[in-house]
Formats: structure tokens, C-alpha cells, sequence
């Protein structure tokens, strides 16, 4: 079996060693799809792996409840103070373990229970904290919900965007104190600059989930909400190439109620190792070859999207602005479902997420629909023209769904395309 570089230093522990090599072995040998995953760099993941775990730093630089964190206190200035240039923003908090944890922390800091929160509802794109019943969020602010335009055929004029005219009539009728922008399965920019003439107009604050767009926006190849939001929270690991963990930009006003809602309101000790890894990762995000990759990433997902749509599959809104490129499953075959397309496509080694569509018929745990990202094949190198062999591999696998050879077959077409791109290429030895 394949091992990692990477678990080295793991000695006289046979099983969790077994297992790291069995997921290092997928990963490398399998396509990964998922919108919300990436390959982080070798440095991140030393940084991950790194001393400053041991440490507690409850509290914040200057302010903490332990001891012996002069140097910790360095790191976590270090991480705020490049994540303040990345983003151009006033104020940071790069404590949140997640995303969620970073939207309920915003929540919590500019809101009292029961406040109305205008969001996107999960079924038409927005995350669990943007009040799905689901949710705790739900349970403590009340929740009102927008969604996207009707589907359309007309390739002139795309269906499934954010449907901004309910998004002020909702405003106006409910007067919500805190407006969510952002999304987690969406495939088009979000203007920042119409939610906040709608926050305006009524007299709501605005907060941007840039989870999923995060790392399109420090590689300029989108947006920055930072200028617009009051608050923008996002997760370091998605497009932003970072380790798992979130973070908070916000403005200077509201800096000490975010940074009371983080720790103590919801947090205790911050995972130093994890913001040492985070500064890592927005250095990274701030190179020039940054730039470049968000913009393959971008180049990637609308090849993809045209070579899905030639092999069949109708895509939803249309095309893609971003690094995600959802398929509407009914039209390529109405039997198909998120769930069977997921588990044939996993066996062939292409690893999907299914993910429902605006008003699918089927339950979020079947679906009609399946999520895709370019994110971490485009960080192993791939470009347009593998991500047109990977469309037609995709769509061979569901086609020939009931014939175990036929899978077998492109599992091993997925490893040999896999084998040229090793994100880890030049670290194994
Ligand atoms: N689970 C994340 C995603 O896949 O988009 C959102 O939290």
C-alpha cells in the first residue's frame, strides 16, 4: 500500500498508519469533485501538524488565560494581520473552528434571540445556518427565507439566480435585523453591491457566508464582499486552499462584540496549529500563481459545465461563475437519483457529493441533483481538457451504471488519468 509523506512521524500505531495510507491511496488515485474540498499545500499541512498544538490560548493576543504564549500571541497577529490585507477588511477573527461556527458567532454578537434573519433557504442553495429547521439557528432567530428565479431554458436569459426583486419585497415586509448573502451550492457570482442597497433600504445589517468563494475572492477572480458587509465569514479549506477551520472579517465597530460572541460565547481554546496553518495558507492565497489558479479553477468549471451539458445533463442556472457546476440528474435520466449517481460514481473513482436542486421533488437525502467543484483537481494541475475526459468518464459510469465490468473499466481510466496528476508529485519520494 501507497503511504503518505506526510505520516512519517507516526510510529508503533499499525491501524491509524493503515488508515492514512488507505485514504492517502483514494485521494491520489480517485477524482475529487466535491465544491467544498482542496489539496492543501505540504506547508499547510506542516503547519497542521505543528507544535502549537499543545498550546491552550484562551483568549486573545495580549488578553489570553494561560501563560507562556508570547509566541502564540506572534502567530495569531501574524494570521490577522495577512487575512486583514487579503480581504482589505478592518478587522479579523481567525478563531472559528467552522463555518457554522463562525455564522452562529456573527449571529450571536449583532443579534438578540428571536431577531428576523433574511437568508437563503437550504433547498435553493443556502447553508444550514442560514436557518434550516435543522439547525440551532433556527431555534434562536427567526428566520425568513429567499430563493432563486424560476428555472429557464432560454440560454439568454439563465433561471435559478438569486431572485433579488423577493429578496427586497421580503425585506420590506419583514424588516429583518441581519441580512445573509452567500451560498453553499450556487454556481454564480453574488453582486455584494445589491444585497447592501437592500440592507440599506431597510435598515439591516448584512453579512456575507463567503465560505464557498472565499479563495475565488483573494485571487481576485471574484467579488470581495468585504467593502459591502458588515461581516464576512467564510471556511479557510474550500477555494481558499487552507486547513479545515473558519474565520470572521469584519468592521471595526463590530470587532469586540465578534470577538466576545467567539471566545467566550461559544468557544474555549483557540487551535493555535490550525491559525499557524491558516497563516500559511493566506500568504499562499496573496501569490501571484494564486491568481492564476483561481482563475483555472473558474476556466475549469465552464469547461466542465459545457462538456456535462453536451454529454446530456442540464445545468443548473444554466452554466457556472464559480468553481461548482450542479446538474439537474432528471434529464439525462429520469430514474437516476443524487444518491445512486454518488455511490456509482464513488466506485469509479470519482468522488461527488449529491446536493438538491431549487424545488427538487426528491428528499435532501436522495435529490435530483449532484454538486461539483474544480477546486482540487485544479490544484493537482488538471485543466479544461481533463476536465472534459472526466465529464465523459462521468457520464459513461452513470450510463453503464448496472454493468460492474464497465465501472471496473473506468476506475481504471480514472487512476490512469489520477496517476499524471499527483498533487503531492514532488514530495513523495
Ligand atoms: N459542507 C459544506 C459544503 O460542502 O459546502 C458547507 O458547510
Amino acid at each position: 500500500m501507497a503511504h503518505s509523506p506526510f505520516d512519517a512521524w507516526i510510529t508503533g500505531d499499525d491501524e491509524v498508519t493503515s488508515l492514512l495510507a488507505q485514504e492517502w491511496t483514494r485521494q491520489i488515485s480517485s477524482v475529487q469533485l466535491i465544491a467544498s474540498e482542496n489539496f492543501t499545500s505540504p506547508s499547510v499541512m506542516a503547519a497542521t501538524g505543528s507544535i502549537m498544538t499543545n498550546k491552550y490560548a484562551e483568549g486573545y493576543p495580549g488578553r489570553r488565560y494561560y501563560g507562556g504564549n508570547q509566541v502564540v500571541d506572534e502567530m495569531e497577529d501574524l494570521a490577522r494581520r495577512r487575512l486583514t490585507a487579503l480581504f482589505g477588511a478592518e478587522h479579523a477573527n481567525v478563531q472559528p473552528h467552522s463555518g457554522a461556527n463562525a455564522n452562529v458567532a456573527v449571529y450571536q454578537a449583532l443579534l438578540n434571540p428571536g431577531d428576523t434573519i433574511l437568508a437563503m433557504r437550504l433547498d435553493q442553495g443556502g447553508h444550514l445556518t442560514h436557518g434550516s429547521p435543522a439547525s440551532i439557528t433556527s431555534k434562536i432567530w427567526r428566520f425568513v427565507s429567499y430563493g432563486v428565479t424560476a428555472r429557464s431554458d432560454d440560454p439568454n436569459e439563465p433561471g435559478e439566480i438569486i431572485d433579488f426583486d423577493n429578496v427586497r419585497d421580503l425585506a420590506l415586509k419583514e424588516r429583518p435585523k441581519l441580512i445573509v448573502a452567500g451560498a453553499t451550492a450556487y454556481s454564480r457570482q453574488i453582486d455584494p453591491v445589491i444585497f447592501r442597497e437592500i440592507a440599506d433600504e431597510v435598515g439591516a445589517l448584512l453579512m456575507f457566508d463567503s465560505a464557498h468563494p472565499a479563495g475565488l475572492i483573494a485571487g481576485g477572480s471574484h467579488p470581495n464582499p468585504t467593502p459591502y458587509a458588515d461581516a464576512v465569514t467564510f471556511t479557510t479549506h474550500k477555494t481558499l486552499r487552507g486547513p479545515r477551520g473558519g474565520a470572521i472579517l469584519c468592521r471595526e465597530e463590530h470587532a469586540k462584540k465578534i470577538d466576545s460572541a467567539v471566545f467566550p460565547g461559544q468557544q474555549g481554546g483557540p487551535l493555535e496549529h490550525a491559525i499557524a496553518a491558516k497563516a500559511v495558507a493566506f500568504r499562499e492565497a496573496s501569490q501571484a500563481s494564486f491568481h492564476t489558479y483561481t482563475e483555472q479553477v473558474v476556466a475549469n468549471a465552464r469547461a466542465f459545465a459545457a462538456a456535462l451539458a453536451a454529454e446530456g445533463f442540464r445545468i443548473v442556472s444554466g452554466g457556472t461563475d464559480n468553481h461548482q457546476v450542479i446538474l439537474d440528474l432528471r434529464d439525462f435520466d429520469a430514474e437516476l437519483n443524487g444518491k445512486v449517481a454518488q455511490e456509482v460514481l464513488d466506485r469509479a473513482g470519482i468522488t461527488t457529493n449529491r446536493n438538491q436542486i431549487p424545488d427538487d421533488p426528491r428528499s435532501p437525502f436522495i435529490t435530483s441533483g449532484l454538486r461539483l467543484g474544480t477546486p482540487a483537481q485544479t490544484t493537482a494541475g488538471m485543466k479544461e481538457g481533463e476536465f472534459g475526459q472526466i465529464a465523459s468518464l462521468l457520464a459513461r459510469a452513470l450510463r453503464q451504471r448496472e454493468d460492474e465490468a464497465a465501472i471496473t473499466q473506468i476506475r481504471t481510466e480514472i487512476g490512469e488519468l489520477c496517476a499524471g496528476f499527483n498533487p503531492y508529485a514532488n514530495f513523495v519520494s
